[in-house]
């Protein structure tokens, strides 16, 4: 009885002033700044879907608030902030309940923020807006619906006049601090127990993600500092953990934990010989094939030898036993060769060899790859890699910081200049993507990628007189997200003389999905470094949805391919369109929720056992993929917009590989990455540039 009297009560009382609230609501907009300067959310009634608004895009205090056809303006904007206050214009008011009224009817209006009790507000699950000092629920007044009801505080009743939608909260734009004294106890053959000291943050740390070597284990409550974590007998991982807060600010990481758990039961008893060897030629390529070992256990690989000396390895994994055939690729024409395989158990006992396969290669090569020519050494890992007109080639060393001019005629190297600026991520980032544009010759500037102690960038510099003139670094573009892994970092000039770059997602997901953000996209930009006219977001990205791309190359339509690194289950090669999202965080490969509306699906994938693979290259239209944990190269025929006929080559032959890259003559360049690849320290690699000479 009360409620209605009094209802009909204010009512009367501010028939009046609803005229004049509607006269004055009706003129916001004239004048109001653009809806971009007003930072908050609007607070939508469910009633009315009307929105909280200030009367007459009035700043003075003791102004009152309304319902209003929902505008965005600034009067309209409100922050939820973490004292319970409800600003609005940019925070510069706040949502306060007249005369500290506790009793029901009350009055609203904005006031100077105080941080006293009658300005501070709970949001409660079901949408009320309640005052904490009085208990009363943020209401439109008589249940009225129109533009300009007054809004006041009435006794919370569940009614749909005082259910909101949520207002947003502060923006925090601060990550936490790195997770400090990463370290496990507790090592068991299949378990470990991985620590963690507290990060800080300007809000608060809501999970810690634990990661190993770039892929995404777990991620746990932010007051959780400790997790027991799944291993693998005998596989070395890095273990490391990031911190995350409400706002998805993701920390950078803590230092890397290396772990190799031991075996669980010891197996001292190898597998029997790999038995029937056989060998065929085709022109200058060998295929051998046999029948499987047995193990006590389980046979782990096959490690092949040519004339005594290993030529390649065959890996299967925990699940899945190794393969039974293998490719010998590039040799000598006319030539007789012999082989022999030995099996291997997953602790390293080696069965008696095979049999011993002869075969004798043909007079000319009848495959795509007929040799390979070993170009240089490094210690450090070749990461970018450009030919320059005269034929040389430039690569960068991704911990060393500095980049190589290689005759790969005579094997002469010289350092041409250190690049500035750098910094490696004890894991993935550092001295990354080299490019070089057509007009190079006349116009000589190189085209850089890499890491700095705060984010990617992408940077060009003169090359002059075979140095580098570091004074004439020019940064193009900055503030990508860096992070320990997840750096993304290849460089490729399109037909159409733009500079295309890959970025990683700086080990959070949803930076992939955001397009205001640089993280997980491939980016598109002039060679000035200015946004092209034609990109599809009015910013340098170009598509989206990516995790860890290290991949680019353009076939001979002018269409963008990329390689990408998946998490746990699978890696994908991409035909990359204007504008395209292609699916992470919520779909890897063809895994997750990848039926999701423009979602676009990738043109092969691999499981990450046989993938993981970084550079791509194509030549003839055919696809050249370099692959780390695969270790090895495959070759993919463009046909349409699909990859047929793919093969594999050097399958275990120099280990993880890196980048490949276009050769003059139509043939390949060809790094390895094999150690020394998952710190910051420089010169602890022995990598190897090859040249492959493709038929
Ligand atoms: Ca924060
Ligand atoms: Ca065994
Ligand atoms: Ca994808
Ligand atoms: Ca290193």
């Amino acid at each position: 009885m009360r409620r209605l009297t009094s209802t009909l009560i204010l009512r009367r009382r501010l028939t009046v002033l609803l005229v004049a609230l509607t006269l004055a609501a009706g003129l916001v907009g004239v004048t109001a700044p653009p809806v971009s300067a007003a930072t908050g959310s609007r607070v939508v009634g469910l009633a009315s879907g009307r929105c909280l608004d200030v009367v007459g895009n009035s700043r003075a205090a003791r102004t009152r608030v309304i319902i209003y056809d929902c505008h965005g303006q600034p009067n309209q904007a409100w922050t939820l902030t973490n004292a319970g206050e409800l600003r609005v214009y940019d925070g510069s008011m706040c949502l306060d309940v007249a005369e500290h009224d506790v009793t029901s009817p009350a009055v609203v209006q904005i006031y100077n923020c105080s941080g006293r009790a009658n300005q501070r507000w709970t949001v409660r699950t079901d949408g009320s807006i309640v005052g904490v000092q009085s208990g009363l629920c943020l209401d439109v007044t008589g249940n009225l619906t129109g533009n300009s009801t007054p809004v006041g505080m009435w006794t919370c009743n569940n009614q749909s006049n005082q259910q909101w939608s949520k207002p947003a909260g502060p923006a925090d734009a601060s990550p936490p601090t790195p997770p400090t004294g990463a370290r496990v106890a507790n090592l068991r053959c299949d378990a470990v127990t991985f620590s963690w000291n507290a990060a800080t943050d300007n809000v608060g740390v809501a999970f810690y993600d634990l990661y190993h070597d770039g892929q995404l284990m777990r991620s746990v409550s932010g007051g959780t500092l400790s997790a027991d974590l799944t291993v693998v007998p005998g596989v070395t991982w890095g273990l490391y953990v990031n911190a995350r807060d409400a706002a998805g600010n993701v920390s950078q990481a803590s230092a890397t934990v290396p772990v190799t758990p031991p075996q669980c039961q010891p197996d001292t008893q190898p597998p029997t010989a790999p038995t029937q060897l056989s060998a065929s030629a085709s022109g200058t390529t060998v295929t051998l094939s046999w029948t499987a070992a047995r193990d006590d256990v389980a046979v782990r690989s096959y490690e092949v030898s040519r004339g005594g000396s290993k030529v390649g390895t065959v890996n299967g994994t925990a699940t899945s036993a190794p393969g039974t055939t293998f490719t010998d690729s590039g040799l000598a024409s006319s030539t007789t060769y012999s082989y022999t395989v030995v099996a291997r158990d997953a602790q390293g006992n080696g069965s008696p060899r095979s049999n011993t396969a002869t075969v004798t290669t043909a007079s000319s090569c009848a495959n795509p790859v007929c040799g390979v020519t070993q170009v240089a050494t490094d210690t450090d890992i070749p990461w970018g890699v450009v030919t320059l007109p005269d034929g040389a080639i430039l690569y960068s060393r991704r911990d060393a910081h500095d980049i190589v001019r290689l005759d790969p005629a005579t094997g002469a190297k010289t350092t041409v200049g250190t690049v500035p600026n750098v910094a490696s991520t004890d894991g993935e980032g550092g001295l990354l993507g080299l490019a070089i544009a057509p007009s190079f010759a006349t116009d000589p500037w190189l085209y850089v990628m890499h890491t700095t102690a705060s984010d990617n960038r992408i940077v060009r510099l003169r090359l002059s007189g075979n140095r580098l003139d570091t004074a004439s670094t020019q940064v193009l573009v900055s503030g990508i997200l860096r992070n320990k892994f997840h750096n993304g970092g290849r460089l490729r000039f399109g037909p159409d003389g733009k500079l295309y770059a890959s970025t990683g997602d700086a080990q959070n997901g949803d930076n992939a999905q955001n397009r205001n953000n640089l993280a997980g996209k491939v980016l598109r930009l002039n060679p000035d470094g200015t946004i092209p006219g034609d990109n599809p977001f009015g910013s340098y990205v170009w598509s989206y949805g990516h995790r860890n791309p290290q991949g680019l190359a353009f076939d001979a339509q002018g269409r963008l391919w990329e390689q990408e690194f998946g998490n746990g289950i699978m890696d994908e090669t991409n035909l990359i369109t204007k504008g395209g999202n292609y699916g992470w965080p919520a779909c890897e490969g063809t895994s997750g929720a990848c039926g999701t509306a423009g979602f676009i699906a990738p043109k092969r994938t691999y499981p990450t056992a046989e993938g993981s693979c970084s550079g791509i290259a194509i030549v003839r239209d055919a696809l050249y993929v370099a692959c780390g944990r695969g270790t090895r190269m495959y070759r993919a025929v463009i046909s349409g917009s699909s990859l047929t006929d793919v093969r594999t080559y050097f399958n275990g032959t120099y280990g993880r590989l890196r980048t490949v890259e276009p050769a003059p003559g139509g043939d390949l360049w060809l790094t390895t990455t094999n150690q020394g690849d998952k710190d910051s320290i420089a010169n602890n690699s022995n990598e190897k540039v090859l040249r492959v000479d493709l038929g």
